[in-house]
This record gives C-alpha cells, sequence and structure tokens, in this order.
C-alpha cells in the first residue's frame, strides 16, 4: 500500500520484503495442519477482504494521526501495527456473535460493519455520535459491538457474561474481546477467566500481547509465559502470530468452532508490537523504550506489507487489484472524515443534556 512519510513509523516509509521473514509467514501458515485447512479454504474473495479490512483499519488510523498533527483533535489512539489481531479475529466470525474491542481494536467496530462516520464522530465529541459528544469510547449492539470499558480488563468479565447468556439460552453465539499484555495484571481479567472456564461459556479472549503497558516493557511487568495462562485457568489455549492475519484468522475459526460445540472457552495468546506510542502525545518516548533493533525487527513484520507480498508472490494476486481496495476505501475514509468534521463546531452537545443516559 502507498507509505504516508509524515504519519507512518519510519520501518514502515520504505517497507522492502525480507525473504527470511517472507518464508517464515509462509511457513507459519501451514505450521498447524488445522489451521492450514481453514487457510486453504480460503477464496480470492475472502483474503482480499482480510486486506481491505487491514487497509481500512490502517488508513482509519493515519487519519486520526493527521487530525491530531492538524489540530482537529488532541490526541488518538492507534492499532496500527496490531491490525492482524483485530481484522483477523473478527473476519472469523458471524454476524450473530459479539466482540468486546478495546480502543487499540477500533477496527473491529468497521470489521462488523459500523459506519467509520460514526467512530470519526465519536473522536470528535458531536451529537452525531452513537455517544452523543460523551465519549469515544464507542460500539453498537445492532453490530454486535460492546462499547470498550475505559477501565482495562474490565471488558473480559462483561464478554464472558455475554458468552455466559449464550450458553444458557442454547444459542450457538461466540463472544471475543481483546486485552493487552498489561492488562492482564487486572483482578477483573482473573475473574473474567475463572468464571469463563468454570461455566464452559462460549468465549475467545485475546491476550494481545505488544509487549508493553503505556510506559512500562512487558518484561518489568510480566516475568511468565502468556501461553501458560490457559492451562493456569483449565481453558484451551492457542498461540498466534499477531502480525499474520490468515493465523489469527484460522485459530479463530478453530476456537469459535470449539465454543459453537460446547467444549468451553479459548485464550489466545497473539504475539505483536505496539510500534507507536500508548497514543499519539508520548510516541518519543515510547521509541526510547526498547533499543532501534526491537523496532526494526517487529517494522520488518508490518502485518500489511508481509500480506501483501504474500498476496501477489503466493497467490498471484495483481498489485493493481490491491491499488483499486485501497484507493476505494481511501475515497470511503475520506468522505466519512469531511463528513464528520463538518460537525465540529456545529452539532456540538448542549450542557444541559450531560447526564442524560446515565445509569449508574
Ligand atoms: C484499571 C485501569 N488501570 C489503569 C488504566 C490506565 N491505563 C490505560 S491503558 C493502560 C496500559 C494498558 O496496557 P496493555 O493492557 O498492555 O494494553 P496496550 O495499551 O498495550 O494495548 C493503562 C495502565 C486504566 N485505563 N484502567
Ligand atoms: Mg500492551
Amino acid at each position: 500500500m502507498k507509505r504516508y512519510p509524515a504519519y507512518e513509523f519510519p520501518e514502515y516509509v520504505d517497507w522492502r520484503p525480507d525473504p527470511a521473514v517472507q518464508q517464515a509467514f509462509a511457513d507459519r501458515l501451514v505450521a498447524d495442519p488445522a489451521r492450514a485447512a481453514v487457510i486453504g479454504a480460503l477464496d480470492r474473495e475472502a483474503l482480499l477482504s482480510l486486506y481491505e479490512g487491514l487497509v481500512r483499519a490502517r488508513l482509519h488510523d493515519i487519519h486520526l494521526k493527521r487530525w491530531v498533527k492538524q489540530g482537529v483533535i488532541t490526541k488518538a489512539w492507534l492499532g496500527a501495527g496490531e491490525e492482524a489481531v483485530t481484522v483477523g479475529a473478527c473476519a472469523a466470525l458471524r454476524p450473530e456473535d459479539v466482540v468486546g474491542p478495546m480502543i487499540r481494536n477500533a477496527a473491529a467496530c468497521f470489521q462488523r460493519g459500523m459506519p467509520m462516520v460514526e467512530c470519526f464522530a465519536a473522536y470528535l465529541g458531536t451529537t452525531d455520535a452513537i455517544t452523543q459528544g460523551r465519549d469515544l469510547h464507542i460500539g453498537d449492539l445492532e453490530f454486535g459491538v460492546v462499547p470498550p470499558i475505559s477501565h482495562v480488563g474490565d471488558l473480559v468479565p462483561v464478554m464472558a457474561g455475554c458468552a455466559l447468556a449464550f450458553r444458557l439460552r442454547g444459542e450457538p453465539r461466540v463472544a471475543v474481546t481483546w486485552t493487552g499484555d498489561g492488562s492482564t495484571a487486572t483482578g477483573a481479567v482473573h475473574e473474567g477467566l475463572r468464571m469463563a472456564s468454570a461455566t464452559r461459556a462460549p468465549f475467545i479472549c485475546f491476550v494481545q500481547n505488544n509487549l508493553v503497558a503505556l510506559g512500562t516493557r512487558g518484561q518489568a511487568h510480566f516475568t511468565g509465559d502468556f501461553a501458560d495462562l490457559p492451562a493456569a485457568y483449565g481453558m484451551t489455549g492457542m498461540v498466534v502470530d499477531g502480525n499474520n492475519v490468515l493465523d489469527v484468522y484460522a485459530a479463530t475459526v478453530l476456537a469459535a468452532e470449539r465454543c459453537r460445540r460446547g467444549e468451553g472457552p479459548v485464550l489466545i495468546v497473539a504475539q505483536t508490537f505496539r510500534m507507536g506510542g500508548h497514543a499519539t502525545h508520548d510516541e518519543r518516548e515510547a521509541r526510547e523504550l526498547f533499543p532501534p533493533e526491537v523496532f526494526a525487527h517487529w517494522g520488518q513484520r508490518d502485518p500489511i506489507g508481509c500480506f501483501e507480498t504474500w498476496l501477489v508472490e503466493a497467490r498471484g494476486v495483481a498489485p493493481e487489484a490491491l491499488s483499486a481496495i485501497e484507493a476505494r476505501v481511501d475515497a470511503a475514509i475520506e468522505a466519512a472524515a469531511r463528513e464528520a468534521v463538518s460537525g465540529k463546531g456545529v452539532r456540538e452537545p448542549d450542557p444541559a443534556t450531560v447526564a442524560q443516559g446515565v445509569w449508574a
């Protein structure tokens, strides 16, 4: 895809495929026979749809960053570089399933069909946002999206509760959420996983291990191995390459099948890396947390660059087909952003309504 030097991580700006990294990407697709079968069944349309999801997520973040630089908004929380964990998971679900994304998984909203203009409007705090200007943590149950809870970890028991409700009602539905490596330290995650396991709830929880929590490196807050957690909770566990959208997709398909068969919850550990700051305000500080080689390592594993290269080289997709998708997505995002920003200073919330819709 086109790169944007003003808004992208330096490692992405001149990104070129590395043969060894691409080989590892391809090897991963056949390493597990069950996942390989799921991936092998994907037709061209499904593969391009995954590509579209990744590009939409990246361009959405680039647009937010542009807004920050232009002073339209003061900061943004981005999922750039971690898109595959969100896009691959959502693509594996059915419309009747529910997801509870954290703010770094905002792409889940678009994957589930929420209009992007709503997401932009929420950032702008205008009344046309679903939160009517109150909050940028958005979801819409019409699309099976439970809004993020700002208190990290708290979505885990909520989504486990949704899953338990599905089981008690005999509905073949699945609930999915993502928790960061740092957030696994919360009591809420512990309680949610214990409850899901004990009740055999059809629940999939991702540990999105991006090796950092705010300004704390992963090794400074957890000395164990996240892959050991599922056993501790009596849950099925899987480990995925969080920068490989096909690996994430296949594992989620298999996890959802287990859930629908009544075999209980699945904890999926996704290895990835936060290339940027916690949000746009601390990007410089974030660069000081790890040596440059770490950024170079993960930068080479850009989920979009790797997948794009694989589509062209292993599946014979014409680069022009990918550019056409990108152009279409880009135009839609531009239009959504223009529409949303037209409400700034115009569709502002009335302070007198601040307590409306507040239940607790
Ligand atoms: C219960 C709670 N404690 C602290 C915070 C402040 N906080 C927001 S994000 C964050 C770090 C989360 O790290 P991680 O779970 O690894 O997710 P990441 O940001 O890396 O995606 C913290 C401490 C919060 N929102 N909620
Ligand atoms: Mg983290």
